[in-house]
């Protein structure tokens, strides 16, 4: 059974993951055996994340690619097919969010929004898959959302984007299981990283900010979701543990999903 969870020889690639959840997630698959090769936006965050890595003990590979080119990402990964290894394992993790009112928001803020986040493992994931094809097997995560499944005030692009990702997963998995490659989304609650420190901020009389009360009362386990708390999902999708798993969205989200809410 203990088999069923290496990742032994396994070569992981995790977009955005010089920190935050991407860099959790990495260092999961590097502990169970996995080479990781990640990428960011630039070289100042590639060599933080490597150093980071380092610090850790694990000698990553960093790659500096802005994942919605194309061109690219298509550069990135042959560089990484004849360098390290076909890759095994996929973690389409970069993104971003930009929180405003809908009538506010620019048509060129939404594309963003959508670019990054949709288009982006759209991309990465066709420059991949002919790979893993071409190798027998494979495993893609899309870091998915609650807005994957929820919506809320001033997220219109994330939401859109998110909930589009949940769709991709399930065209990937469809296209592709045949060739023993699954695709499956990894759907965080809220969770303690730079992407949600704004919501988190003590106000100025030493307070809790507004939301960060709202998500610990919409969360059965009371509390915001660390990095941590997504590792053992992670290190279960990327290996042959989850071989039958297929087009499955895994909310990680200490139960908010299922929760109504308190009375008032
Ligand atoms: P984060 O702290 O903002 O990290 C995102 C990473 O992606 C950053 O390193 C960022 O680089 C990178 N990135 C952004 N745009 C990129 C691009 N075009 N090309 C390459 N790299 C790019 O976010 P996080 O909280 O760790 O979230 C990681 C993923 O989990 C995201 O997809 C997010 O939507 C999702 N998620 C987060 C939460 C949460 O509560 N935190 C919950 C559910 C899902 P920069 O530093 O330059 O922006
Ligand atoms: C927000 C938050 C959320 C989290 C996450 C929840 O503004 O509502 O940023 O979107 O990032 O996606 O799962």
């Amino acid at each position: 059974m203990t088999d069923l969870f290496s990742l032994n020889n396994k070569i992981a690639l995790v977009t955005g993951a010089s920190y935050g959840i991407g860099f959790a997630i990495a260092s999961a698959l590097a502990a169970h055996g996995a080479v990781i090769v990640f990428n960011d936006i630039n070289q100042e965050l590639v060599d933080k994340g490597i150093t980071a890595y380092k610090d850790a003990g694990i000698e990553a590979y960093g790659y500096v690619c802005d994942v919605t080119d194309e061109e690219a990402v298509q550069s990135m990964v042959s560089n990484i097919e004849a360098k390290i290894g076909i890759i095994d394992i996929l973690v389409n993790n970069a993104g971003i969010i930009k929180r405003i009112p809908m009538l506010e928001m620019s048509a060129a803020d939404f594309r963003l929004v959508i670019d990054v986040d949709l288009n982006a493992p759209f991309i990465v994931s066709k420059a991949v898959i002919p790979g893993m094809i071409k190798k027998g097997h494979g495993k893609i995560i899309n870091i998915c959302s609650m807005m994957s499944e929820l919506g809320r005030e001033t997220v219109a692009g994330y939401a859109a984007a998110k909930g589009g990702l949940k769709m991709l997963t399930r065209n990937i998995c469809s296209e592709f299981g045949s060739a023993n490659i699954q695709c499956n989304g990894l759907g965080p609650g809220y969770i303690e990283t730079p992407q949600t420190a704004p919501l988190r901020e003590h106000q100025t009389d030493g307070t809790r900010h507004p939301f960060d009360q709202f998500i610990i009362s919409k969360t059965p386990a009371a509390r915001w979701g660390t990095t941590e708390d997504l590792q053992g999902p992670a290190v279960f999708l990327a290996s042959n543990a989850s071989d039958f798993v297929n087009g499955h969205i895994l909310y990680v989200d200490g139960g908010i999903l299922a929760y109504i809410g308190k009375q008032p």
